[in-house]
């Protein structure tokens, strides 16, 4: 009995540990991705560096009807397709654009997708995923114009955090996620 009381405190435990490690304190500060057609080239347009507790908002500023949906999807860094040999086959099994619809809850024979966002990890813009069974935080554009999602950056200050659209394999970005600037100190003023 009392091993079982000192296990499930133990499972407790670390259940309120990874709770505090996923919270990340709020900036009050949006960051914005925009997905944009210029000069006939889809592209991520965003900020090189984003502070750990930002909103980070992507917006697709494409139309659907026009150019397709798109996804904005944290891979791993050797996930992004390099190649246009990589990216022909990125909607294959056991490559990154197929697990990304996965990710979704994509089926098929419908095809059609049960989740979005897809979450994987912390609450919040915190996980790569990867073709071989890691799941990423994922955002589907959806048919309709102006589609928009915002979530806090909860991944580690010092990470890099590199993205995708699982549509157009082409479009690939990155981001710096920075620490918090602590305020400085009020100087008195008597
Ligand atoms: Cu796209």
């Amino acid at each position: 009995m009392r091993a079982l009381v000192l296990a499930v405190s133990a499972a407790a435990l670390t259940l309120a540990f990874v709770g505090t490690a996923a919270a990340a304190t709020p900036t009050g500060v949006t960051d914005q991705i925009s997905i944009e057609l210029t000069k006939g080239k889809l592209k991520f347009v965003g900020p090189e560096t984003v502070t750990v507790g930002d909103q980070l908002e992507i917006v697709n500023k494409t139309n659907p009807r026009q150019v397709g949906p798109h996804t904005f999807s944290l891979v791993t860094k050797g996930s992004q397709p390099k190649t246009p040999k990589a990216r022909k086959r990125c909607f294959t099994p056991k490559h990154i654009c197929l697990a990304i619809a996965l990710w979704h809850g994509f089926n098929p024979k419908t095809e059609q997708i049960t989740k979005n966002p897809a979450k994987a990890g912390p609450a919040g813009w915190s996980t790569a995923g990867n073709a071989t069974g890691k799941k990423g935080d994922s955002w589907f554009s959806g048919e309709k114009k102006g589609g928009h999602i915002s979530q806090e950056v909860t991944a580690e200050a010092g990470t890099t955090l590199y993205y995708m659209c699982a549509v157009h394999p082409w479009m690939q970005g990155k981001v710096t996620v920075v620490a918090p600037v602590v305020p400085p100190l009020p100087t008195p003023t008597s």
